[in-house]
């Protein structure tokens, strides 16, 4: 496969991100997208360990931060596929204020949320969507708040896509990348992603016994309140798109941003500062 990279993944036998991107290179190659015309950005995290384990134009950012560069990238080119890859913790806490923004803004990137619901590269602490009472590093008695809920958020904020995968499922996954890469706006992909060393609790055992899809379950992702319905489901765990709709982004509606951005910095010519530099 094009995607392919020499480099060896460190990865725990069985990790969900082995899954992620082989769904993520198998959706790029089944859109006929080349890897010179995508750039990835990677957060710190296991998640953000897989930078050089894919081809293209990617690099590894501070942690929480992987929104930002994406950001700046479209702004500068366009036409390029730009896509963040993003643990649970550094997107929904460190990278919360650049999620809600970006979101907010309708900003022309894919994130996709590495969500094994632990901080797990730092060895199993507690992450915003770890479960209510599961006992981790951080909290050995058990984790005294309720997790975060990214689909409602995402929603809440203003995501033009908004969806969520589960690594059990890799050719499904694969089809919810592919739809998110080809939408105009902002695109997040939620990922339950199984992380066989710290999380016990969210096997792909538990999710087997409870995932569901949307559109087998005649759910309109036009539908913003039967979106949230959906998204605030607990006993059963739906996957698929829950909202999506067509927005200008912020491009479309501010084109002196783009121009401004892509053109000039503070009255000189992008290209001209580039040649010095
Ligand atoms: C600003 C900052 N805070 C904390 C850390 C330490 N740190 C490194 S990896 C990590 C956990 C990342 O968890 P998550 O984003 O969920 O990714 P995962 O490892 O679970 O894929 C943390 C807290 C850091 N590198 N930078
Ligand atoms: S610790 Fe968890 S997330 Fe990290 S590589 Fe191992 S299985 Fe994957
Ligand atoms: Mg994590």
């Amino acid at each position: 496969m094009q995607y392919n990279s020499p480099i060896t993944p460190t990865w725990c036998p069985g990790c969900g991100n082995f899954v992620i991107h082989a769904s993520l290179k198998g959706a790029l190659t089944e859109l006929g997208i080349p890897p010179h015309q995508v750039v990835m950005t990677f957060d710190i995290g296991c998640a953000g360990n897989g930078a050089d384990k894919i081809l293209g134009y990617n690099f590894k950012v501070l942690h929480g931060r992987a929104i930002l560069p994406a950001i700046g990238v479209k702004y500068i080119n366009p036409d390029l596929t730009v896509i963040a890859l993003i643990g649970d913790g550094g997107m929904y806490w460190e990278g919360a204020a650049h999620w809600i923004a970006a979101a907010q803004r309708n900003e022309d990137i894919v994130v996709l949320v590495s969500n094994n619901q632990i901080y797990a590269l730092t060895t199993g602490q507690t992450a915003p969507t770890t479960e209510h009472n599961y006992a981790t590093k951080s909290y050995p008695y058990g984790t005294p708040f309720y997790p975060l809920n990214p689909v409602a958020v995402s929603i809440a904020a203003g995501a033009t896509f908004v969806a969520r995968g589960w690594t059990g499922d890799p050719a499904y996954l694969k089809e919810l990348i592919k739809a998110a890469i080809k939408h105009k706006g902002f695109a997040i992909v939620d990922i339950l992603q199984n992380c066989v060393t710290w999380n016990h609790l969210n096997t792909l055992e538990y999710y087997r016994e409870r995932v569901y899809k949307l559109d087998e379950a005649g759910h309109d992702p036009t539908d913003k309140q039967a979106a949230y319905q959906r998204a605030e489901e607990k006993d059963k765990v739906p996957i698929g798109i829950f909202y999506h709709v067509q927005a200008p982004s912020i491009y479309e509606e501010y084109p002196l941003v783009k121009k401004k951005a892509g053109l000039e910095v503070k009255g000189r010519s992008v290209s001209k500062l580039l040649a010095e530099f």
